[in-house]
């Protein structure tokens, strides 16, 4: 990525080669076996520690600002997934599409797109990014490739090959990066657009954050066959599972999926094993899981402390620089929260526009 993660807007990416090996902690055992662990640049760590904790302080005060009732509807925190999204952007180029479900947040953030229009989609107001009427997980942004958002569960696959397909079709040089989770893998359109995007070799890259549950059903109990990252086999199209809470890993394997996919070789697919810490929603009581089983990802697991550890014993900076990122991340929260909370609500006339196309336009 190295282009990426000094500048969010820069243009071409560049996959860095492997480099010096750092030992790594494993994800709860879930890890594939590797014992050594890719080691990121200066730069690349601390542009990783910066999107991490503004996907995660964003979150925390969308969850604060729900709490207050200032946001309405449902509301999914990514809260304990950053490293996935992060490490996937620091992969991908300027151009290439991404496309998700209703945990959609980070992937928003990630890509660049304006906290303050984000935070105010969420309090439905007019400067929000889907107008005030999409909500939580109903946003797009053309201008930053980001096509939702999407509240069905597994429509965002049938849609990312699409993007896929337009990318071949048009001759262009980008990807698609789609999204979804353990329990939209065992969907029916999952499996048909595997199928198109291996038949006709599209530029797709799925990831499958697998974060163990679907709302409060584990992956165990609804999933014949477990091992998502072999879900392509029978399609021809490889896998591979990452751990999910490293973005060392995250960005390695991306880079490795994305340059197959680039290349004209077809899908590839990740396994992403990831965590989510808060409820599926905001109105989740959680009783599927014990508290020391979240409590361990926490403390053992967390993406962004790992990156501050590497970081700080690496001498990258000092806790007073990390302090400092701390301070203008909690700046651009604190006004996107402000910007969301006073911004003027849809004009009533609102709701007759954008439910159909008008006959004759
Ligand atoms: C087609 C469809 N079926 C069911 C639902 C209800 N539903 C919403 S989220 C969800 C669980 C999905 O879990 P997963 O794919 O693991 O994603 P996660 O929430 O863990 O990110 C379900 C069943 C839905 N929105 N759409
Ligand atoms: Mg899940």
């Amino acid at each position: 990525m190295a282009k990426k993660a000094a500048t969010r807007k820069s243009g071409a990416s560049k996959t860095p080669p492997a480099k010096k090996t750092l030992a790594s902690k494993t994800a709860a055992g879930r890890r594939p076996a590797r014992s050594n662990a890719p080691a990121l640049t200066k730069e690349e760590e601390l542009y990783a520690y910066r999107e991490m904790l503004l996907i995660r302080r964003f979150e925390e005060k969308a969850g604060q600002m729900y709490g207050m009732g200032l946001i309405g509807g449902f509301c999914h925190l990514y809260i304990g997934q950053e490293a996935v999204v992060t490490g996937i952007h620091m992969a991908s180029k300027e151009g290439d599409a991404s496309i998700t479900g209703y945990r959609d947040h980070g992937h928003m953030l990630v890509a660049g797109i304006d906290p303050n229009g984000v935070m105010a989609e969420l309090t439905g107001r007019a400067s929000g990014l889907s107008k005030g009427k999409g909500g939580s997980m109903h946003m797009f942004s053309k201008e930053k490739n980001f096509y939702g958002g999407n509240g069905i569960v597994g429509a965002q696959v049938s849609l990312g090959t699409g993007l896929a397909f337009a990318y071949k079709y048009r001759g262009e040089d980008n990807v698609s990066l789609t999204y979804f989770g353990d329990g939209a893998s065992n969907q029916g359109q999952v499996y048909e657009s595997f199928n198109m995007a291996k038949l006709w070799d599209l530029p797709v890259v799925y990831i499958i954050e697998n974060n163990k549950y679907a709302m409060g059903t584990s992956l165990e109990r609804a999933s014949a066959m477990t091992d998502l990252s072999q879900r392509g086999a029978s399609f021809d199209i490889p896998g591979e599972k990452v751990d999910g809470m490293d973005v060392r890993y995250v960005h390695e394997a991306a880079a490795r999926a994305i340059a197959h996919a680039r290349s004209g070789k077809g899908p590839y697919i990740l396994e992403m094993l990831t965590y989510r810490y808060r409820g599926h929603s905001m109105s989740d009581p959680a009783k599927y899981r014990s508290k020391d089983e979240v409590q361990t990802m926490r403390s053992e697991h967390d993406p962004i402390e790992q990156v501050k550890q590497r970081i700080l014993s690496e001498k990258h900076a000092s806790e007073d620089d990390l302090k400092q990122i701390e301070k203008e991340v909690r700046a651009i929260v604190t006004q996107a929260a402000d910007f969301a909370t006073n911004a003027p609500e849809p004009d009533i006339s609102e709701l007759w526009t954008d439910i159909t196309i008008q006959a004759g336009s």
